[in-house]
């Protein structure tokens, strides 16, 4: 039989084997997916549990909150601020920072994350995920403020995911490749089921949301029309193109297969860098896919060097299959010229 490694076991292995997972930050990886496993819960219970709908609110960027979003947030402020392991939290959710409070003890980790990534896909039962990212409390800082916060993403300790889709899978990095657990349902536990995982630096395949073409930038427009001309065009190949609008379920489809994935800053609203956020969402997919041999540029620059000024800040997202990011990177470095 083959051995089976759960994420503890995981995580206990990788601290002694290469001293790269301090104890606090082990803890925090696994009460994160701890909490994962209880937003899992809510989520497979759907109707029945009272789950689905929206919650009646909005969040700080205007955008109505479901009933999920709040669960999700919820669980994983409940299950992390109590451990010792963090100093304070930020979320999609919530417009401040999240300060442990005083009756427990502060750690040196910074923990943020969009708790429930896709919400669009909520009620109609498609994939949806938890994205987090772990950055360590500056040095000497007395008091956190949301300014300790805004470090570049090539300043992650760890960034991770959990896919609920039709199986529960949490993938992983501290920035030592990346690592995929399923959740094993009857024990309760990740088991860990792909180690060393590579995105193919080719790839046929693309993720954009078609309906926003006649706002794309020229460069987007060049790169698609060229995808989507086929072996008779530029490419000399035909492209496959997938549209989730998880960004969780296309990053682990890109993962699996690769691929290449864009949410592009765009002319609907021109001021806005793009639709998604920066430091929960882009920041640690980027953490990622470059750990499997990835890219991920904001169609100009690398986006773990970004130096964020906010902590809701949106960025242009291009990441996946590094070939394919280089080419729509160079395409737009050179309308820049
Ligand atoms: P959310 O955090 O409010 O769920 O928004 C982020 C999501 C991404 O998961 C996905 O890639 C994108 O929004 C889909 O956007 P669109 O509906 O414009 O295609
Ligand atoms: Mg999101």
């Amino acid at each position: 039989m083959t051995r089976r490694i759960s994420l503890t076991q995981y995580l206990i292995e990788q601290q002694r084997q290469h001293g790269h997972i301090p104890q606090e930050l082990r803890l925090l990886i696994e009460v994160v997916a701890r909490a994962c496993k209880r937003i899992a819960i809510s989520v497979n219970k759907g109707a029945l549990g009272d789950v689905l709908g929206t919650a009646g609110s909005e969040n700080v960027q205007g955008e109505v909150q479901k009933k999920l979003d709040i669960i999700a947030n919820e669980v994983l402020i409940e299950a992390n601020e109590w451990g010792g392991h963090l100093a304070a939290m930020a979320s999609e959710e919530m417009e401040g920072i999240y300060l442990v409070p005083n009756r427990f003890p502060q750690g040196e980790y910074l923990l943020m994350f969009d708790p429930l990534d896709g919400s669009s896909n909520i009620d109609v039962n498609v994939s949806i995920g938890t994205i987090f990212s772990v950055l360590k409390k500056p040095e000497g800082s007395k008091g956190i403020s949301e300014d300790d916060f805004l470090q570049p993403g090539s300043a992650q300790a760890a960034a991770g995911y959990c896919v609920y889709g039709p199986q529960t899978t949490l993938v992983l990095t501290v920035g030592d490749g990346v690592a995929m657990f399923t959740l094993d349902r009857e024990q309760g536990s990740f088991v860990l089921t792909q180690e060393d995982v590579k995105i193919p630096e080719d790839t046929k395949e693309f993720a954009i949301n078609m309906s926003n073409m006649r706002h794309w930038d020229a460069p987007v427009k060049r790169y698609i029309d060229e995808c989507l001309a086929g072996v008779e065009g530029p490419r000399g190949k035909n492209f496959n193109m997938r549209w989730i609008a998880s960004m969780v379920a296309d990053v682990h489809r890109i993962l699996t297969r690769g691929g290449v994935f864009m949410y592009p800053w765009d002319k609907r609203e021109p001021n806005k860098a793009g639709k998604l956020r920066l430091m929960y969402e882009a920041n640690p997919m980027a953490f990622l896919v470059e750990q499997a041999g990835g890219a991920a540029t904001n169609a100009r620059e690398r986006i773990l060097d970004l130096k964020p000024s906010q902590l809701h800040e949106r960025v242009s997202v291009v990441l996946g299959s590094k070939n394919e990011v280089e080419r729509v990177t160079r395409y737009h470095l050179e309308q820049g010229r």
